[in-house]
């Protein structure tokens, strides 16, 4: 899978694919990810990429030029199964999300920033709008980290069996069960003695039950829809 990603602060997107799940991704080249400066596509004298918004109004907007003329660049090597635009006003991201996006093949995301992009840029290339909360950041890149990282460790061969995805949270509308490791007994705190009984249907079991009663604790949400 490709992830390109379009912003007008890339330097924000520098550390987080180079770590972990994510760099291996890349190293196994299952996952690569570029990240472009919009400022290399304005048609504008010193790399105006914003401009005041018509109307009036608090804020810049990113003008449409340089967006089109990075897509349809970006476009002579990619087809884009999907162009996302982040932005507080998108649908909020979840894990069925995630996996769905798993699934294709070249995606590219736009970040926002100040007031946001003009709005024919989102009626005309824009295919999915999203959002990963109901909070405000200054632009879109921390959201497209959080995508590219919820999306990059779901690809096939990403995971192996120590960091499967199947026991994660959400994978099946349950938050997960609580886990331990050494040493089995810290301070008088000890560990579950059924995690210690070598029993592994009686440790699923103790597990799932534990995942449920955490869920209708803290996420009686999740149980409902
Ligand atoms: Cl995708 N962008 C911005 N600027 N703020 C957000 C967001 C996105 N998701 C939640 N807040």
């Amino acid at each position: 899978m490709k992830i390109d990603i379009i912003t007008v602060v890339p330097d924000l997107l520098n550390g987080p694919f180079s770590h972990s799940i994510l760099k291996r991704a890349q190293e196994k080249e299952l996952l690569q990810v570029n990240v472009i400066n919009l400022r290399d596509y304005t048609t504008y004298a010193r790399a105006q990429v914003d401009d005041y918004p018509f109307g009036g109004g608090a804020g810049m907007v990113i003008m449409i030029e340089p967006l089109v003329n990075a897509l349809e660049q970006l476009q002579q090597q990619t087809t884009y199964d999907d162009v996302i635009f982040l932005t507080p006003d998108g649908n909020t991201f979840n894990q069925k999300m995630a996996n769905q996006l798993s699934l294709k093949k070249n995606l590219l995301f736009i970040c926002g920033h100040y007031k946001g992009i003009d709005q024919r840029f989102r009626d005309h290339f824009v295919t999915q709008e999203i959002s990963i909360g109901d909070y405000v950041l200054s632009g879109g890149e921390l959201a497209a980290a959080v995508l590219t990282d919820a999306i990059g460790r779901l690809i096939p061969g990403v995971l192996n069996d120590e960091t499967s995805a199947l026991t994660d949270s959400f994978q099946d509308n349950l938050l997960a069960p609580p886990v331990y490791t050494r040493p089995e007994n810290f301070k008088g705190w000890s560990v579950p003695p059924v995690l210690l009984s070598g029993n592994h249907q009686r440790i699923e079991d103790w597990r799932h039950e534990q995942a449920v009663s955490r869920t209708k604790e803290r996420r009686p949400d999740l149980l409902t829809d």
